[in-house]
């Protein structure tokens, strides 16, 4: 680490150890070192020709169910395997030594921070590991009781075909009820705001940074590279969630 980014920790460090309310936005790149591979990386294997934003929208999976439900089926096993990192622990860890202090929103769509003990994680884009229906249908108790699905990629209905779907929410579609409210009091509540591993592409999360930014929040960005909401940084931290967070966390 250069001397910059270590005076750039130390007051970061200053900072979340004083602060009475801290936001975290974290992005695909929180997982990165966990082995999930992020949202914008050149898809792997037979998923290099196509589009994410494509296949993760409702008209995707329209043109084709089973290759989007096969997309989600292997990245859901990737969640499968994948540990939290030490990134995720160290989230965890700050959460614990102040409870209440601390509003971790996520873009992300797998269980690595709710799986390394951080709890209340305000879920902006869903839960890869959730299926839903893709249409309200008469046959089936609820949107999200699929449990009468015959098997198939994807599932459906044995009584009229309506589709499951992952439990994600897909472009163009509104994010879950309240959390983007919820999501923006805490941006604008926070004493300091660190955003984790995001390219702030992906609106209106990418917005978190400029709400905590014009309500006087500091505002910290920690990615190995530029994102779209740079600017809305006081500091942007060059380094890895895994490799700083422990750095910057630890015994504050
Ligand atoms: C909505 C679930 C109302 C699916 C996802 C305003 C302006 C422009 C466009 C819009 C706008 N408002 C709405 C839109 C449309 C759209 C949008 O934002 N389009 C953009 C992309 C052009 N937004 C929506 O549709 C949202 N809905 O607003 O509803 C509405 C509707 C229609 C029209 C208007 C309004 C819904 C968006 C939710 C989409 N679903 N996920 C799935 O996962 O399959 S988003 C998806 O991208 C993932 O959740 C991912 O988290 C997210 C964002 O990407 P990032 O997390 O930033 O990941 P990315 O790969 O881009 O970057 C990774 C970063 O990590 C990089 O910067 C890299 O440097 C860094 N990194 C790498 N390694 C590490 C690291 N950092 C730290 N450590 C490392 N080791």
């Amino acid at each position: 680490m250069d001397a910059r980014t270590a005076r750039d920790v130390s007051d970061l460090r200053e900072r979340l150890g004083a602060a009475r309310k801290v936001c975290v936005l974290t992005g695909a790149g929180m997982s990165a070192e966990s082995g999930i591979p992020t949202f914008r990386d050149a898809q792997s294997g037979l998923w290099s020709k196509l589009d994410p934003m494509q296949l993760a929208s409702e008209a995707g999976f329209r043109a084709d169910p089973r290759l989007v439900w096969d997309w989600y089926a292997e990245r859901r096993e990737g969640v499968r395997r994948a540990q939290p990192n030490a990134g995720h622990e160290a989230l965890a860890g700050y959460e614990r030594r102040h409870p209440g202090r601390l509003t971790l929103v996520t873009q992300n769509v797998d269980d690595l921070h709710q799986r390394a003990g951080s709890r209340g994680v305000l879920r902006l884009h869903g839960d890869i590991l959730l299926d839903r229906w893709l249409e309200h249908c008469p046959h089936q108790p609820s949107l999200t009781d699929t449990a009468g699905a015959i098997p198939g990629r994807p599932p459906k209905c044995p009584s009229c075909g309506n589709l499951v779907r992952p439990g994600v929410v897909w472009f163009g579609e509104m994010l879950p009820e309240g959390a983007m409210e919820t999501a923006e009091r805490a941006a604008f509540e926070c004493d300091v705001m660190l955003v984790v591993g995001t390219s702030g592409a992906v609106w209106p999360a990418a917005g978190l940074a400029q709400v905590a930014r014009e309500a006087g929040a500091h505002v910290a960005i920690l990615n190995p590279q530029a994102s779209a909401i740079d600017d809305q940084a006081h500091v942007c931290l060059r380094g890895t969630a895994a490799g700083v967070l422990p750095g910057v966390l630890k015994g504050v």
